[in-house]
């Protein structure tokens, strides 16, 4: 019995055939150019641990094979794929393009069909698919200052990202309560920032003083896990994207290194969530060359891909670094006669514009080695380098209006992509979370291009994505119950666009979407 496919995200064009495909352990996974082979290397490594089975790589094949051949007039990510009763046959022209071909012919296979778990074959039926991503950005946001995630857990989140054609992973890697990077120059970022003595249990609106776990919590990155990280995420048509905060959140970096800061601490790594009042000081000019270092060391973890003008992502290092900008409280600044001083001497009107300043300060320093700055929207107030790009959180009108004046645009708006929000109007029935409700058809409906932006500036809506702030995810586990399948219903709208498909239609493609996270052990929430 060969059950009715069920593809998620949907492909543009599915054309059933007659008859199927017998996929047995003697079929080869054929790849000729580099792009192809390292695309079926990581689809060999997933595919083993999903059904048990681990396919022969080859470089040619006379018989019946799965094959993946380079076409150079296929845009990057686009794929062909061929299901035919003598094999199957992959078209692409980059790395993306193969490994989303794959992913999709994952779920053509009817895995739990297998008949012998030792001699394991199954029939795909036949059809050719065409298919392309609607939105170059297509993106998860991982906070793991908050809360520390392990290696083994990230290449296991970055293996679900692909699974459903996700490619950017944006890591928030630094706020007030944790450092994650290793800085070889700044040991005490990883000695002294990587660590809190111990967390806020509860909601920080209404606790108590008292409520905390009294247990120490950290860690960090070293820059040879980053870079394998880097090279895992790469070979799965993943671009990881990290998020250095700056003026704000930077509590951890001040409790390591007071003199940054307006006043003279001592301060502590957070122990709790919310706004904090702490920044670095905007006057200091040993902020602006410790930040550079650092960035210096950011860039060469996550380097740039040579085609830099190009906003394609997937399956190429980030040309983007992202600088935070967002929540800076400006209260330090304003009794701060170093940071008063700079707003004298640049002729500048205001703390805001001091804060535009020191962004602008960063733009041009990453724009100068060829990178691109992006932030969170607070990073427009002031005015903003024209390269530079804006991810729209407070909602959508910063999204317009950045984009209205000629910004590369990422949607992340509060309301509708946030992943800490609660999945029930029931909250007694739910996992404490930050607030709000945002249930899975909210994402299903969600429309990148927001509603009022005039259709010639559409273009520089590069994508969106959902955000996972891990205040009140204290484990992996947590992770992954608030992500999915919320975030598979965002991955459709990204892929597939905003026009197409039902929310009936989605559930009932869901369910054998849900058994392959199943197989991969992820903690999904089970929709209701
Ligand atoms: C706001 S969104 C923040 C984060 C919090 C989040 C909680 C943004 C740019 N800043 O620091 O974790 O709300 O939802």
């Amino acid at each position: 019995m060969i059950s009715p496919i069920a593809l998620i995200p949907r492909p543009a064009s599915v054309n059933p055939t007659t008859g199927h495909f017998r996929l047995d352990g003697s079929v080869p996974l054929v790849a000729a150019s580099p792009a192809a082979h390292a695309a079926a290397e990581s689809f060999r490594d997933l595919f083993y641990r999903l059904s048990g089975l681990r396919l022969i790589a080859a470089a040619d094949s006379a018989g019946p094979s799965i094959t993946l051949i380079d076409n150079g007039h296929l845009d990057p990510e686009a794929y062909v794929l061929q299901v035919t009763p003598a094999g199957v046959l992959i078209q692409a022209s980059n790395l993306g393009g193969f490994f989303y071909a794959l992913q999709t012919l994952l779920q053509c296979i009817p895995l739990e069909s297998a008949a012998d778990p030792n001699t394991p074959a199954w029939d795909i039926p036949c059809l050719e698919i065409k298919d392309a991503p609607r939105f170059a950005w297509r993106g998860l946001m991982l906070d793991s200052s908050r809360h520390f995630h392990p290696v083994a857990w990230v290449k296991k989140f970055i293996d679900v990202m692909a699974l459903h054609k996700f490619n950017v992973l944006h890591w928030h890697l630094v706020d007030d309560q944790g450092w994650r990077v290793e800085i070889k120059k700044y040991t005490a970022l990883t000695a002294v920032s990587a660590w809190r003595h111990q967390t806020r249990t509860g909601h920080e609106n209404n606790g108590t003083d008292s409520d905390f776990d009294g247990r120490p919590h950290g860690g960090f990155y070293s820059q040879d896990e980053l870079r394998s990280l880097v090279a895992y995420a790469q070979n799965r048509g993943v671009t990881i994207v990290p998020e250095i905060e700056m003026p704000g959140h930077a509590q951890a970096v001040l409790a390591a290194f007071p003199h940054l800061a307006c006043t003279d601490g001592p301060f502590e790594v957070s122990q709790r969530w919310g706004i904090h009042e702490e920044a670095f000081c905007a006057g200091n000019d040993a902020v602006l060359r410790f930040l550079e270092d650092v960035l210096v060391e950011v860039m060469a973890i996550f380097p740039a891909h040579s085609n830099r003008s190009a906003i394609s992502m997937g399956a190429q290092p980030s040309n983007f670094i992202h600088v935070g900008g967002d929540e800076c409280r400006k209260t330090r600044w304003k009794a701060c006669p170093k940071c008063q001083a700079r707003i004298r001497d640049e002729g500048l009107a205001d703390e805001d514009e001091l804060q535009s300043w020191f962004i602008r300060h960063f733009d041009a320093f990453l724009t100068a080695r060829g990178r691109r700055l992006i932030g969170w929207d607070e990073i427009l107030e002031g005015g903003l380098a024209q390269n530079a790009a804006v991810m729209s959180w407070r909602g959508e009108e910063a999204g317009i209006e950045a984009a209205t004046a000629g910004h590369d645009v990422v949607m992340a708006p509060n309301q509708k992509t946030y992943l800490d929000y609660y999945q029930s109007e029931d909250k007694t029935a739910e996992p404490l979370a930050i607030g709000g409700f945002l249930p899975l058809q909210k994402l299903y409906e969600f429309n990148p291009i927001p509603e009022g932006l005039a259709p010639d500036k559409a273009h520089h809506i590069l994508g969106a994505q959902s955000q996972l702030w891990t205040e009140y995810m204290p484990t992996t586990g947590s992770v992954e119950y608030m992500a999915f399948p919320r975030a598979t219903a965002l991955s459709e709208r990204l892929w597939s666009g905003p026009e197409s498909g039902d929310y009936e239609d989605f559930l009932r493609r869901l369910k054998p979407h849900l058994r392959l996270l199943d197989r991969l052990g992820v903690k999904y929430r089970q929709p209701s």
